[in-house]
């Protein structure tokens, strides 16, 4: 496979670019980025400690850093408030004999109390844990039980959802929000922290103690506990200046909830760690909410998805004029390939170049990255950031020539990769079965210049609008439906979400095809697990292919689906 890729965003290539990058990387050394942390010297340290209260040490705390809205609300607050309501959440946690290494999860919409507690959280050393408020009761009891979550912070609407009693080590139940149910291990949060002390004895932790978890889907089992720890802040604070480009003054937007890796490393870490006031808007997707948020706030660098980019560039390019987006400085995306189309439309539609971000819940933070002062090109993710050496790799971890196909590797370690699979270690050596590398499970090319060019999924994990989702977990439920015998779930391309879930089904006796045993599938999902993880579209086959050892061949249906050539079928049942 060769690619040749002339085209380069307008004014932006210039050699001086790329030798600025080059020196850069010579220079580079994580050392001196540590140099930055109060901890430096101390050798103990705390994430919330650094992302908050330092400013209020060093006279910023009447500056707004956390600036919300939703269609009901609307707060601002300052370093010096968030600093003093999350050593009241310490102190109700402490209250309640919750400290170091014990694992306290959130589920709830956003909101300030779910930033104020997640803070809260970390002040006293527990790991932090949150979880997508779409998740229904099968998700939510699969993380909590599998995490050993002691406390789970969350709201009087998700409560039906938590299964108390199949989850017998949560003791504690903090309840957001109004109308609160009395009973044993319920504690009304509003109340709590009307007691609280603001005195609080923050927890020092060494930099290999643990942060936070966040599950993340692979192609096979359930969803893995993804866990990082304390050190990782470099990596957020680094990236937050020179990929983010924070500076000062800046009003920074990063629209992605806190249940995923982006949420928390890019929507609390990066921003608060480098002092900038942070918006966070709760409620759903549409184009004029998201417009008036940037302008409304003079929103100067914006964080979002593909997903989101191109149904904006479907919403049209007339509306845009009607908001003020002078503000905007600096504008990028991760979770899913950018397509080239939504890059040249942003440059024209916003004068905004939009810079892909490559990385993943497994990296912690960003990797691979369009960074301010470089070349863009179109459709790549970037360069590997200063400090980070990515290569691609063959089956045997040999690096391939340009422009050759292989697996994405990075080589270890870096500041913020995941230290743990929660309850795996099997699982988080094959991350690591090439001694050296980090396998990420992408695969991509390099070419002659360095850059990064995203080709697919090495496995059958599913990218439906930015959100990783595992086959296996919704396949599990499928069969859950009394009238599914076996169900096999694959990625279909869409233009909009990227990929939509497509599920292959095959009835149990004495069920026949119908659409309305579709919509009741579709429920069914939605429902038990989540909406995002439903089959948009179902196909119902008489027999599913598998191999001779069981294993429904999911690379068999994806083919069916694009009419492409199902390949070695050596393996299959008959
Ligand atoms: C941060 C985040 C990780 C997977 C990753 C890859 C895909 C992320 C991408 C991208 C193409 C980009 N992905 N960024 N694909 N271009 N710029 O998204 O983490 O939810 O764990 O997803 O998403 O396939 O392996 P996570």
């Amino acid at each position: 496979m060769n690619h040749t890729h002339k085209e380069v965003l307008a004014s932006e290539v210039t050699h001086s670019n790329l030798s600025h990058y080059e020196q850069a990387v010579e220079r580079f050394s994580w050392k001196e980025i540590e140099s930055h942390f109060t901890w430096y010297d101390t050798g103990k340290v705390n994430m919330a400690y650094e992302a908050i209260d330092r400013h209020v040490a060093e006279g910023l705390g009447d500056k707004t850093a956390l600036l919300y809205s939703d269609s009901s609300r609307e707060e601002a607050v300052t370093f010096a408030q968030m600093k003093e309501q999350s050593d009241k959440f310490g102190n109700v946690l402490r209250k309640y004999g919750i400290g170091k290494g014990d694992r306290v999860f959130i589920f709830m919409p956003r909101s300030p109390e779910l930033y104020v507690s997640l803070l809260g959280t970390l002040k006293v050393g527990a790991v932090v844990g949150p979880l997508f408020e779409a998740f229904m009761e099968t998700a939510v009891k699969d993380r909590l039980e599998d995490s050993g979550a002691v406390a789970l912070i969350t709201t009087p609407a998700l409560l039906p959802r938590v299964k108390r009693e199949e989850l017998p080590l949560l003791k504690h139940l903090i309840l957001v929000g109004e109308d609160i149910p009395e009973g044993e291990g319920l504690l009304n949060y509003q109340k709590e922290m009307e007691q609280a002390s603001t005195d609080l004895q923050i927890e020092w932790l060494d930099r290999e103690d643990g942060m936070i978890m966040h599950y993340t889907s692979g192609s096979t089992g359930k969803p893995k506990g993804v866990y990082h720890v304390q050190n990782a802040m470099i990596q957020h604070y680094y990236t937050g200046k020179v990929v983010l480009d924070l500076r000062e003054d800046d009003v920074y937007w990063c629209t992605a909830d806190p249940g995923w890796v982006t949420g928390t490393s890019y929507g609390i870490f990066a921003p608060w760690l480098n002092g900038v006031t942070n918006v966070i808007r709760g409620g759903r997707f549409s184009p004029q909410d998201w417009y008036n948020t940037l302008a409304k706030n003079k929103v100067t660098v914006w964080y979002s998805a593909p997903t989101a980019f191109r149904m904006l560039m479907g919403a049209g390019s007339d509306m845009i004029s009607e908001y003020d987006l002078s503000h905007l400085r600096h504008v990028l995306s991760v979770g899913e390939p950018l397509n080239p189309e939504v890059v040249r439309w942003g440059h024209k539609a916003y004068g905004q170049r939009i810079h892909d971000t490559w990385w993943m819940t497994e990296t912690g933070g960003q990797l691979i990255c369009n960074y301010p002062g470089m070349a863009i090109k179109p459709g790549s993710m970037g360069r590997p950031i200063p400090g980070v050496k990515a290569a691609i790799l063959d089956d045997q971890g040999r690096e391939v020539p340009p422009n050759t196909m292989g697996n994405l590797a990075i080589q270890t370690p870096w500041p913020s990769m995941m230290r743990q699979i929660w309850n795996n270690p099997a699982k988080y050596e094959e991350y690591f079965r090439i001694p050296g590398w980090y396998i990420s499970g992408d695969s991509a090319y390099m070419d002659e210049e360095g850059y990064f060019w995203f080709q697919g999924r090495i496995d059958d994990v599913i990218n439906s609008s930015g959100e990783r989702i595992g086959p296996f977990e919704v396949e599990s439920k499928l069969v859950e439906h009394p009238a599914v015998a076996e169900a096999g779930v694959i990625g279909k391309p869409d233009v909009t979400r990227g990929e939509i879930i497509k599920a292959f089904i095959s009835l149990r006796e004495g069920y026949e095809p119908s659409q309305e045993l579709k919509d009741d599938i579709y429920r069914f999902v939605k429902e038990g697990l989540s909406a995002h993880a439903a089959p948009r579209e179902i196909e119902f086959k008489d027999k599913l292919p598998k191999t001779r050892s069981g294993k429904i061949m999911r690379r068999v249906l994806k083919a069916w689906e694009l009419d492409l050539p199902t390949g070695d079928l050596s393996t299959i049942e008959d």
